[in-house]
């Protein structure tokens, strides 16, 4: 069985959703970063870095990065066909835009939450986090281009890397506005919200935030 340690609001949601695609027995442990559980050293054995999701394999493995746990379920249970296949270039997107997610919207919501780790400068904080304002602008322009019409970051197929982007833009700070100028997210999101696997773990995720 899967373990999953992870806290509301966080990028535990991605490989909880996938796990939830693919029906896996997974079972979950709260580790409250509101409570800062995730600095207590039962969890820092887990991951020195203090961070959550943290997934633990059947074989009692530990991993850390959601985006590497999620291709690693999807590898894990290929008959969810969450991922196009090995040798198809679509899989090459599918990497592609896992990875662009992680290293640049992941990467400037963090800075615009945590604003203050990014900078020495005790006032500096507001400007970083508006500097996180303007680079989250521009790389969900960058997947609103690369979306299709009816909105799959994959034009041939739902993927593993919709959840992943559909999380992350439910993590935006004026996701009124993010959605209402990008279209074509805002229809994957919808796609996403309605897959019917993952309407409970949605309605707690995510059920008290406004999308219009
Ligand atoms: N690259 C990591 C980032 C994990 C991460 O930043 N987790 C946040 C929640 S989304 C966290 O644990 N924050 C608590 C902290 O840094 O104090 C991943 O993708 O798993």
């Amino acid at each position: 069985m899967y373990r999953l340690y992870w806290s509301p609001s966080t990028g535990a949601f991605a490989p909880e959703a996938v796990l939830n695609e693919i029906g896996a027995r997974y079972e979950r442990v709260l580790v409250d970063t509101r409570e800062d559980q995730h600095r207590e050293s039962d969890f820092l054995a887990l991951n020195p870095r203090g961070q959550v999701p943290v997934l633990e394999l059947p074989d009692g493995s530990v991993m850390t990065e959601s985006a590497a746990m999620v291709l690693t379920l999807c590898d894990r249970h290929p008959e969810a066909e969450l991922l196009p296949v090995q040798d198809h270039s679509a899989r090459a997107q599918a990497y592609r835009w896992l990875f662009f997610a992680v290293a640049n919207i992941y990467e400037a919501d963090l800075r615009h939450a945590y604003n203050d780790r990014y900078t020495v400068d005790p006032m500096g904080g507001e400007a970083v986090q508006r500097q996180a304002e303007k680079d989250l602008d521009t790389h969900w322009g960058t997947v609103e281009q690369a979306l299709s019409e009816d909105g799959r970051i994959l034009p041939d197929s739902f993927s593993a890397v919709d959840i992943y982007l559909a999380m992350l833009a439910l993590w935006h700070h004026d996701i009124p506005r993010l959605l209402g100028t990008h279209p074509r997210l805002s229809r994957l999101v919808e796609r996403v919200r309605g897959r019917p696997a993952l309407g409970a773990l949605w309605k707690e995720s995510f059920g008290h935030k406004k999308l219009s």
